[in-house]
């Protein structure tokens, strides 16, 4: 009831409140309001225009409420202020760490294709010096094979001309030398033995070899119809090859080609290279693959006295 008598007597002054210029008091007592109501009382006839320097306390209110509101706004400002920067700073944090991250990512791929890319350079480099080192082992054991076979060679045929010399000698000694071991069939101053069974060029002349004698050499008209006589029908390997150099054949024994019997057309080198020479069953040559099976071969030795 207090507030609205002092509304009141607010409203009837037309003049504002000088004490609104003074500053603020403190909150009167309940015996402090209570004296205008008793003077109020007990004058009775005082004129309405007195009452209105007294309620100076709204107007104090409002002042401080509008200043309390301007300390909230400021404060309110402060803190969107404070948020929108705290604010930013994280979003430029963020932004400032995303590009150190891709910038990383980055290096670390240019880094990684580089690595691959000297790691795919070392890999084909080894793989050709492996091609190589592969190569040069290749050519040295084909050299190697073929110098180890040249010389065996070269001791058969020292062998072969130690044991002419021995026969010739023996001869010349009023000797008769024609003796061939079992199985052998003897021809003059040679024996020879006639094989059976499938057997590629280099199995027949190991065969040979194995039975102290050489795939065939054949040198006389009178010795091929000797063999033509006694060689298989389905055709036989005979001590003849051009291994070395193409077209240039040679004998197992070491002699020259002095005398042939190629068949027509032979020999051709026919397909994928045709280097090891066979006796058909009419008794003429021809050159054929050396890996190619056949069924017969023949061998020879000299004779002994
Ligand atoms: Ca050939
Ligand atoms: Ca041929």
């Amino acid at each position: 009831m207090d507030s609205l008598a002092a509304s009141r007597l607010l409203w009837v002054d037309p003049d504002p409140p000088s004490s609104v210029t003074q500053p603020p008091s403190r909150q009167p007592t309940a015996g402090q309001v209570a004296a205008p109501r008793e003077r109020r009382s007990q004058a009775g006839t005082m004129e309405e225009g007195s009452y209105s320097e007294v309620p100076v306390e709204p107007p104090l209110r409002r002042w401080r409420c509008g200043r309390q509101g301007v300390k909230l706004a400021l404060l309110g400002l402060l803190t969107a202020a404070l948020w929108a920067g705290l604010l930013s700073l994280l979003l430029l944090w963020h932004w400032d760490t995303v590009q150190s991250l891709k910038q990383l990512e980055d290096t670390a791929a240019q880094n990684v294709s580089q690595v691959s890319k000297a790691l795919k350079q070392q890999d084909a480099e080894f793989s050709r010096n492996l091609d190589r080192v592969v190569e040069n082992l290749s050519n040295l054991k084909s050299l190697g094979l073929n110098e180890r076979r040249r010389a065996f060679e070269s001791l058969e045929r020292l062998r072969l001309e130690v044991d002419k010399l021995w026969v010739e000698l023996r001869e010349a000694n009023g000797s008769r030398c024609g003796s061939c071991p079992e199985q052998w069939v003897n021809f003059r101053r040679k024996c020879y033995y006639f094989g059976q069974g499938s057997k590629k060029w280099v199995q027949a002349r190991n065969a040979c070899r194995g039975l102290q004698g050489q795939l065939v050499s054949i040198h006389s008209q009178q010795e091929q119809d000797f063999l033509t006589r006694h060689v298989s029908r389905t055709g036989s390997w005979i001590g003849l090859r051009d291994l070395d150099i193409e077209g240039e054949f040679v004998w197992m024994d070491g002699n020259p080609l002095d005398y042939s019997n190629w068949g027509p057309g032979e020999p051709n080198n026919g397909g994928q290279g045709e280097d090891c020479v066979m006796m058909q069953g009419s008794g003429q040559w021809n050159d054929a693959f050396c890996y190619s099976p056949l069924d017969s071969w023949v061998c020879d030795r000299l004779a002994t006295c």
